[in-house]
Protein backbone atom coordinates (compact mmCIF):
# COMPACT_ATOMS: atom_id res chain seq x y z
CA UNK A 1 0.00 0.00 0.00
CA UNK A 2 1.80 3.14 0.97
CA UNK A 3 5.17 4.32 1.93
CA UNK A 4 5.09 3.15 5.77
CA UNK A 5 4.58 -0.54 6.38
CA UNK A 6 1.51 -1.39 8.23
CA UNK A 7 2.24 -3.45 11.57
CA UNK A 8 -0.31 -5.77 12.04
CA UNK A 9 -0.44 -8.00 15.03
CA UNK A 10 -1.40 -11.79 13.74
CA UNK A 11 -3.85 -13.39 16.19
CA UNK A 12 -3.58 -16.64 16.70
CA UNK A 13 -7.30 -18.00 16.67
CA UNK A 14 -6.80 -21.67 17.44
CA UNK A 15 -9.43 -24.09 15.64
CA UNK A 16 -11.31 -26.68 18.42
CA UNK A 17 -10.72 -30.11 17.29
CA UNK A 18 -12.26 -32.43 15.77
CA UNK A 19 -11.31 -30.98 12.63
CA UNK A 20 -13.63 -31.42 9.56
CA UNK A 21 -12.83 -33.98 7.19
CA UNK A 22 -11.77 -31.44 4.42
CA UNK A 23 -8.76 -30.33 7.50
CA UNK A 24 -7.86 -33.92 8.69
CA UNK A 25 -4.54 -34.02 7.99
CA UNK A 26 -3.98 -31.72 10.20
CA UNK A 27 -5.38 -33.45 13.24
CA UNK A 28 -2.92 -33.89 15.95
CA UNK A 29 -1.31 -30.25 15.00
CA UNK A 30 -1.89 -26.56 16.21
CA UNK A 31 -3.65 -25.32 13.51
CA UNK A 32 -4.57 -21.63 14.01
CA UNK A 33 -6.55 -18.85 11.55
CA UNK A 34 -4.26 -16.24 11.22
CA UNK A 35 -5.79 -13.12 12.25
CA UNK A 36 -4.33 -9.89 10.93
CA UNK A 37 -5.72 -6.77 13.46
CA UNK A 38 -4.54 -2.94 14.16
CA UNK A 39 -5.80 -3.02 17.59
CA UNK A 40 -4.68 -6.01 19.56
CA UNK A 41 -6.46 -4.22 22.91
CA UNK A 42 -9.59 -5.30 21.26
CA UNK A 43 -9.40 -8.89 21.51
CA UNK A 44 -11.36 -8.82 24.82
CA UNK A 45 -14.51 -8.22 22.50
CA UNK A 46 -14.74 -10.82 20.02
CA UNK A 47 -17.15 -12.55 18.60
CA UNK A 48 -16.42 -14.61 15.56
CA UNK A 49 -13.54 -14.14 12.94
CA UNK A 50 -14.17 -13.38 9.04
CA UNK A 51 -13.41 -14.73 5.94
CA UNK A 52 -14.12 -14.42 2.51
CA UNK A 53 -16.48 -17.08 1.04
CA UNK A 54 -14.46 -17.07 -2.50
CA UNK A 55 -11.36 -16.35 -1.19
CA UNK A 56 -8.33 -18.54 -1.48
CA UNK A 57 -6.39 -19.84 1.61
CA UNK A 58 -3.62 -22.69 2.38
CA UNK A 59 -2.74 -24.74 5.76
CA UNK A 60 0.75 -23.26 6.29
CA UNK A 61 3.19 -25.19 8.17
CA UNK A 62 4.94 -22.64 10.38
CA UNK A 63 7.44 -24.51 12.55
CA UNK A 64 7.08 -28.38 13.67
CA UNK A 65 3.53 -27.73 15.78
CA UNK A 66 1.43 -24.94 14.64
CA UNK A 67 -0.21 -24.77 11.43
CA UNK A 68 -1.33 -21.11 10.13
CA UNK A 69 -4.37 -20.67 7.96
CA UNK A 70 -3.90 -17.56 5.69
CA UNK A 71 -3.59 -16.60 1.96
CA UNK A 72 -0.39 -17.26 0.45
CA UNK A 73 0.52 -14.21 -0.26
CA UNK A 74 0.81 -13.54 3.80
CA UNK A 75 2.31 -16.70 4.20
CA UNK A 76 5.11 -15.64 1.83
CA UNK A 77 5.36 -12.47 3.51
CA UNK A 78 5.64 -14.18 6.68
CA UNK A 79 8.04 -16.23 5.99
CA UNK A 80 10.99 -13.14 5.35
CA UNK A 81 10.16 -11.65 8.62
CA UNK A 82 12.02 -12.07 12.08
CA UNK A 83 9.42 -14.52 13.53
CA UNK A 84 9.53 -17.19 11.00
CA UNK A 85 10.75 -20.96 11.74
CA UNK A 86 9.21 -21.10 8.11
CA UNK A 87 11.41 -22.65 5.54
CA UNK A 88 11.49 -20.16 2.88
CA UNK A 89 8.78 -21.65 0.82
CA UNK A 90 6.14 -22.27 3.03
CA UNK A 91 4.55 -25.82 2.80
CA UNK A 92 1.23 -25.82 2.11
CA UNK A 93 -0.45 -29.02 3.60
CA UNK A 94 -3.92 -27.94 2.73
CA UNK A 95 -5.55 -25.55 -0.06
CA UNK A 96 -8.50 -24.44 1.17
CA UNK A 97 -11.23 -21.90 0.23
CA UNK A 98 -13.49 -19.34 2.60
CA UNK A 99 -15.95 -22.26 2.76
CA UNK A 100 -14.08 -24.30 3.58
CA UNK A 101 -13.94 -22.12 6.71
CA UNK A 102 -17.19 -21.06 7.43
CA UNK A 103 -18.08 -22.48 10.72
CA UNK A 104 -15.22 -23.57 12.08
CA UNK A 105 -15.37 -23.21 16.10
CA UNK A 106 -12.42 -21.41 17.25
CA UNK A 107 -10.51 -20.57 20.79
CA UNK A 108 -8.98 -16.88 20.49
CA UNK A 109 -6.91 -14.97 22.94
CA UNK A 110 -8.30 -12.94 25.76
CA UNK A 111 -12.02 -13.44 24.26
CA UNK A 112 -14.71 -13.52 26.11
CA UNK A 113 -16.22 -15.60 24.81
CA UNK A 114 -14.65 -19.03 24.86
CA UNK A 115 -15.48 -20.66 21.77
CA UNK A 116 -16.49 -18.30 18.50
CA UNK A 117 -16.87 -19.24 15.04
CA UNK A 118 -15.57 -18.22 11.33
CA UNK A 119 -18.33 -16.58 9.29
CA UNK A 120 -18.29 -15.05 5.67
CA UNK A 121 -17.75 -11.32 5.31
CA UNK A 122 -17.79 -10.06 1.86
CA UNK A 123 -15.58 -7.02 1.69
CA UNK A 124 -12.37 -8.42 2.81
CA UNK A 125 -9.48 -8.23 0.71
CA UNK A 126 -7.32 -10.37 -0.32
CA UNK A 127 -4.08 -8.09 -0.58
CA UNK A 128 -4.09 -7.12 2.71
CA UNK A 129 -3.05 -8.48 5.99
CA UNK A 130 -3.61 -12.27 5.85
CA UNK A 131 -7.32 -12.05 4.53
CA UNK A 132 -8.61 -13.46 7.89
CA UNK A 133 -9.97 -10.65 10.61
CA UNK A 134 -10.94 -10.88 13.85
CA UNK A 135 -14.17 -9.38 14.53
CA UNK A 136 -14.75 -7.08 17.38
CA UNK A 137 -18.55 -5.00 16.69
CA UNK A 138 -18.01 -2.63 19.30
CA UNK A 139 -15.25 -1.00 17.89
CA UNK A 140 -15.16 -1.70 14.47
CA UNK A 141 -17.49 -0.72 12.48
CA UNK A 142 -17.04 -3.03 9.36
CA UNK A 143 -17.04 -5.81 12.03
CA UNK A 144 -20.51 -3.96 13.62
CA UNK A 145 -22.12 -3.97 9.87
CA UNK A 146 -21.14 -7.78 8.79
CA UNK A 147 -22.30 -9.40 11.87
CA UNK A 148 -25.49 -7.31 11.81
CA UNK A 149 -25.97 -8.29 8.07
CA UNK A 150 -26.01 -12.06 9.30
CA UNK A 151 -28.39 -11.44 12.12
CA UNK A 152 -30.86 -9.77 10.36
CA UNK A 153 -30.61 -11.43 7.50
CA UNK A 154 -31.59 -15.35 7.83
CA UNK A 155 -31.37 -15.86 3.56
CA UNK A 156 -27.72 -14.41 4.01
CA UNK A 157 -27.37 -16.93 7.20
CA UNK A 158 -29.04 -19.73 4.67
CA UNK A 159 -27.15 -18.63 1.43
CA UNK A 160 -23.41 -19.48 3.07
CA UNK A 161 -24.72 -22.22 5.43
CA UNK A 162 -24.14 -20.62 8.38
CA UNK A 163 -25.99 -21.86 11.43
CA UNK A 164 -28.10 -19.94 13.93
CA UNK A 165 -26.49 -20.52 16.86
CA UNK A 166 -22.85 -19.72 14.93
CA UNK A 167 -24.25 -15.80 15.40
CA UNK A 168 -27.34 -15.46 17.10
CA UNK A 169 -25.71 -15.98 20.38
CA UNK A 170 -23.35 -13.78 20.61
CA UNK A 171 -23.95 -10.08 21.66
CA UNK A 172 -21.50 -6.72 21.52
CA UNK A 173 -19.48 -6.55 24.45
CA UNK A 174 -18.82 -3.35 25.68
CA UNK A 175 -15.15 -2.88 26.01
CA UNK A 176 -13.57 0.84 25.07
CA UNK A 177 -15.75 3.91 26.09
CA UNK A 178 -15.33 6.71 23.84
CA UNK A 179 -16.67 9.83 25.98
CA UNK A 180 -18.17 11.19 22.50
CA UNK A 181 -19.51 7.36 21.45
CA UNK A 182 -20.12 5.58 24.23
CA UNK A 183 -19.49 2.06 24.86
CA UNK A 184 -20.65 0.42 21.80
CA UNK A 185 -18.91 3.28 19.33
CA UNK A 186 -19.01 0.92 16.18
CA UNK A 187 -22.86 0.54 16.55
CA UNK A 188 -23.27 4.46 17.50
CA UNK A 189 -21.41 5.76 14.54
CA UNK A 190 -23.09 3.54 11.94
CA UNK A 191 -26.13 4.36 13.20
CA UNK A 192 -25.91 8.26 13.05
CA UNK A 193 -24.01 7.71 9.48
CA UNK A 194 -27.41 5.55 9.02
CA UNK A 195 -25.50 2.57 7.66
CA UNK A 196 -28.01 0.09 6.32
CA UNK A 197 -25.60 -2.66 5.15
CA UNK A 198 -21.67 -4.03 4.97
CA UNK A 199 -21.58 -3.06 1.49
CA UNK A 200 -21.60 0.68 2.07
CA UNK A 201 -18.06 1.09 1.77
CA UNK A 202 -17.70 4.90 1.68
CA UNK A 203 -19.97 5.59 4.49
CA UNK A 204 -17.79 2.96 6.44
CA UNK A 205 -14.72 4.42 5.53
CA UNK A 206 -16.44 7.57 7.38
CA UNK A 207 -17.16 5.36 9.99
CA UNK A 208 -13.93 3.88 10.92
CA UNK A 209 -12.00 7.30 10.61
CA UNK A 210 -14.25 8.26 13.06
CA UNK A 211 -13.87 5.60 15.35
CA UNK A 212 -10.57 4.65 15.07
CA UNK A 213 -8.58 8.24 15.77
CA UNK A 214 -11.27 9.10 18.74
CA UNK A 215 -10.44 5.30 20.24
CA UNK A 216 -7.06 5.76 19.83
CA UNK A 217 -6.72 9.21 21.38
CA UNK A 218 -9.56 9.58 23.94
CA UNK A 219 -10.63 5.64 24.22
CA UNK A 220 -10.68 4.42 27.97
CA UNK A 221 -10.90 0.83 28.67
CA UNK A 222 -13.52 -0.99 30.52
CA UNK A 223 -12.23 -4.34 31.06
CA UNK A 224 -9.25 -6.79 31.35
CA UNK A 225 -5.62 -6.05 33.09
CA UNK A 226 -5.89 -2.23 32.11
CA UNK A 227 -9.40 -1.04 32.83
CA UNK A 228 -9.98 2.65 33.38
CA UNK A 229 -6.18 3.06 31.09
CA UNK A 230 -6.30 5.29 28.28
CA UNK A 231 -6.59 3.09 24.94
CA UNK A 232 -3.10 4.21 23.92
CA UNK A 233 -1.43 3.41 26.71
CA UNK A 234 -3.12 -0.05 26.79
CA UNK A 235 -2.22 -0.77 22.98
CA UNK A 236 1.69 -1.88 23.70
CA UNK A 237 1.17 -3.37 27.18
CA UNK A 238 -1.19 -5.92 25.53
CA UNK A 239 0.08 -6.49 22.21
CA UNK A 240 3.61 -7.48 24.17
CA UNK A 241 1.98 -9.52 26.64
CA UNK A 242 0.25 -11.57 23.30
CA UNK A 243 3.68 -11.66 21.90
CA UNK A 244 5.43 -13.07 24.95
CA UNK A 245 3.07 -15.67 25.59
CA UNK A 246 2.89 -17.04 22.35
CA UNK A 247 -0.74 -16.35 21.58
CA UNK A 248 0.33 -13.66 18.83
CA UNK A 249 3.28 -12.83 16.34
CA UNK A 250 4.09 -9.65 14.87
CA UNK A 251 3.53 -8.89 11.15
CA UNK A 252 4.33 -6.06 8.43
CA UNK A 253 3.75 -5.42 4.72
B1 LIG B 1 -8.97 -4.22 12.73
P1 LIG B 1 -5.77 -1.14 7.35
CL1 LIG B 1 -11.69 -3.12 16.85
N1 LIG B 1 -9.69 -7.01 4.59
O1 LIG B 1 -8.92 -5.20 13.80
C1 LIG B 1 -10.47 -6.14 5.25
N2 LIG B 1 -10.20 -5.71 6.50
C2 LIG B 1 -9.09 -6.17 7.09
C3 LIG B 1 -8.22 -7.08 6.45
C4 LIG B 1 -8.57 -7.51 5.14
N3 LIG B 1 -7.81 -8.38 4.47
N4 LIG B 1 -7.21 -7.38 7.29
C5 LIG B 1 -7.43 -6.67 8.40
N5 LIG B 1 -8.57 -5.94 8.31
C6 LIG B 1 -9.19 -5.04 9.30
C7 LIG B 1 -9.88 -4.89 14.86
C8 LIG B 1 -10.30 -3.49 14.56
C9 LIG B 1 -9.81 -3.07 13.34
C10 LIG B 1 -11.05 -2.63 15.34
C11 LIG B 1 -11.32 -1.35 14.88
C12 LIG B 1 -10.83 -0.94 13.64
C13 LIG B 1 -10.07 -1.80 12.85
C14 LIG B 1 -11.02 -5.88 14.86
N6 LIG B 1 -11.53 -6.15 13.57
O2 LIG B 1 -9.57 -1.44 11.65
O3 LIG B 1 -6.51 -0.86 6.10
C15 LIG B 1 -8.73 -5.31 10.69
O4 LIG B 1 -9.68 -4.82 11.61
C16 LIG B 1 -9.93 -0.18 11.14
C17 LIG B 1 -8.90 0.32 10.17
O5 LIG B 1 -4.56 -1.99 7.18
C18 LIG B 1 -7.51 -4.41 10.89
O6 LIG B 1 -7.63 -3.93 12.24
O7 LIG B 1 -5.54 0.13 8.11
C19 LIG B 1 -7.73 -3.32 9.88
O8 LIG B 1 -8.78 -3.73 9.00
C20 LIG B 1 -6.50 -3.03 9.04
O9 LIG B 1 -6.84 -1.99 8.17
Amino acid sequence: EGVQPQEYTIIKMELVSPFPPKLGVLEGRRVFLAAATLRPETMYGQTNAWVLPDGKYGAYEINDTDVFILTQRAALNLAYQKYSRIPEKPTCLVELTGYDLIGLPLRSPLSFNEIIYALPMLTILTDKGTGIVTSVPSDAPDDYMALHDLKSKPALRAKYGVKDEWVLPFEIIPIINIPEFGDRAAEKVCMDLKIKSQNEKEKLADAKKLTYLKGFTEGTMLVGEFTGRKVQEAKAFIRSKLLEMGLAIMYSE
